[in-house]
C-alpha cells in the first residue's frame, strides 16, 4: 500500500431505500474524500444491516444497490477500496476483542439502540445492542485515521475513540514491547459537517430522513425519477412565511431550515449564500429551484445506478477485489493486537521482548 498520510473509512448499510441524508451526509463526502492524501476505504456494512432481520434474497440486492450508489456517486474502486464487511472476517474478529475492552455501561448510553429498539426492547437482537462495538471494530481494523459520518453516528464514532483509548491502556505494556510505542490504535478523528450533516424528513422537520420512516414521501431516495424528486419536494411541509435574508432568521423553523441546506449541500455552497439569492423568495419559487437542482444532480446517479445493477457480476467482482485489499490490511492489524493481547497465533509472531 502507498504511504497516505489519512486513512477513511466510512459505511453504509445495505438496508434498503438509500436516500438523499445517506448521500449528502456521507457518499457525496466520501467522494470527495478521494481528492485528499489518503487511503480510502468504502463498505457496505452487511454485518451490521442483519442486527435487524432481513430477508435473504433482498438483502443480496441491496448490498449490489449501495455499491452500485457508491460507484454511481463518482467513488472510484481503483482509488478507493469498495467491499462488503461480510467478506472481511477480521470485523468481526476485531469486534470480539473489543467485546472485552468496551464497558457495559457505555453501551447502555447509546441513544440509537434505545430509539431503534423502542420500548420492545427485550425482544432486541443482542447484535443491535453490540452494534457500536462492530463499527469500532470496521474503523479501528484499519487504523483509520478518519471517519465522514452524518451527525446521527457522532456518538459511536466517541464509543470508538474510547474502546481505542481503553485498549492503548489496557495493553499499554504490551504494545510497547511489540514495537508500537506508545499506542496500538489511533484516536480517529470523525468528519462531521457541512449543511447536510444531519438532513430531515420531508413531511417532519424535526425527524432525521430515514430509511426506515413508513412515509416515502418523508425521503427522496436514491433510485426515484425526476418526477418522483419533484413532486416530493413539491409536497414537501413549509411554513407561510417567505425565506429570511439571514441564516439567524431560520432558527424555529425546521422545515424551512433543512430545504436551506439540501440546496446548500446539492450546490456546494452555504446556507448564508444560498439566503443571499432566495432571501424574500415564497416556497412557491424556491421550491421548483431546488427541485430543478434536486434533478439535475441525482438523476444521473440513479441513471448509472439502474445500469451498474443490471450487472450484478461486474458489482460482485468490484467487492471480491476491494475485499481481498481491505484483508491485506485488517490481517495485519489482527495479527498485531492477538501479539499485544497475548494469543498465540499461527505464523511468525513476534515475541515480546522484555
Ligand atoms: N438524515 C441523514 N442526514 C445526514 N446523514 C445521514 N446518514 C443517515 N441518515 C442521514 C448517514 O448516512 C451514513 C449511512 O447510514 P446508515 O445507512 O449506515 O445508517 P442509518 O443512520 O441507520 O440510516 P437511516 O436512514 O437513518 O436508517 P434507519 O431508518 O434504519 O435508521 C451514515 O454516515 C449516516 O450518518
Amino acid at each position: 500500500m502507498a504511504a497516505f498520510t489519512e486513512l477513511v473509512f466510512s459505511g453504509v448499510q445495505p438496508t434498503g431505500n438509500l436516500h438523499l441524508g445517506n448521500y449528502l451526509g456521507a457518499v457525496k463526502r466520501f467522494v470527495e474524500m478521494q481528492d485528499r492524501d489518503a487511503q480510502c476505504l468504502y463498505c457496505v456494512v452487511d454485518l451490521h444491516a442483519i442486527t435487524v432481520w432481513q430477508d435473504p434474497e433482498a438483502l443480496r440486492g441491496q448490498i449490489r444497490e449501495v455499491t452500485a450508489a457508491f460507484l454511481a456517486a463518482g467513488i472510484d474502486p481503483k482509488r478507493s477500496i469498495v467491499f462488503n464487511q461480510s467478506q472481511v472476517p477480521q470485523h468481526a474478529e476485531l469486534a470480539w476483542v473489543f467485546n472485552c475492552v468496551a464497558r457495559l455501561g457505555w453501551l447502555n448510553r447509546m441513544t440509537q439502540f434505545k430509539e431503534k429498539a423502542g420500548k420492545d426492547r427485550e425482544n432486541a437482537s443482542i447484535g443491535l445492542y453490540d452494534y457500536p462495538v462492530l463499527m469500532a471494530a470496521d474503523i479501528l481494523a484499519y487504523r483509520a485515521t478518519h471517519v465522514p459520518v452524518g451527525e446521527d453516528q457522532k456518538q459511536h464514532l466517541e464509543l470508538t475513540r474510547d474502546i481505542a483509548q481503553k485498549f492503548n491502556t489496557d495493553f499499554a505494556g504490551s504494545i510497547a514491547a511489540h514495537g508500537h510505542g506508545d499506542a496500538f490504535f489511533p484516536i480517529t478523528e470523525p468528519l462531521i459537517g457541512g449543511p447536510a450533516a444531519r438532513v430531515m424528513s420531508l413531511r417532519d422537520g424535526t425527524k432525521k430522513m430515514s430509511k426506515s420512516d413508513p412515509s416515502d414521501n418523508s425521503r427522496i431516495n436514491l433510485t426515484d425519477d425526476a418526477d418522483a424528486i419533484a413532486q416530493k419536494i413539491r409536497r414537501a411541509k413549509t411554513d407561510p412565511e417567505p425565506l429570511p435574508s439571514e441564516v439567524a432568521g431560520l432558527k424555529e423553523r425546521p422545515e424551512a431550515d433543512n430545504l436551506v441546506g439540501i440546496y446548500a449541500a446539492l450546490a456546494g455552497i452555504t446556507r448564508e449564500e444560498v439566503l443571499r439569492d432566495f432571501g424574500g423568495a415564497q416556497f412557491s419559487a424556491f421550491k421548483p429551484a431546488l427541485a430543478d437542482l434536486a434533478v439535475t444532480s441525482l438523476a444521473p446517479i440513479a441513471g448509472e445506478m439502474r445500469r451498474l445493477t443490471a450487472d450484478p457480476g461486474h458489482i460482485d467482482a468490484v467487492l471480491a477485489d476491494g475485499s481481498a485489499r481491505a484483508e491485506t490490511i485488517a490481517a495485519q492489524t489482527l495479527d498485531a493486537v492477538k501479539d499485544i493481547v497475548g494469543f498465540v497465533r499461527r505464523g511468525p509472531s513476534l515475541q515480546a521482548v522484555r
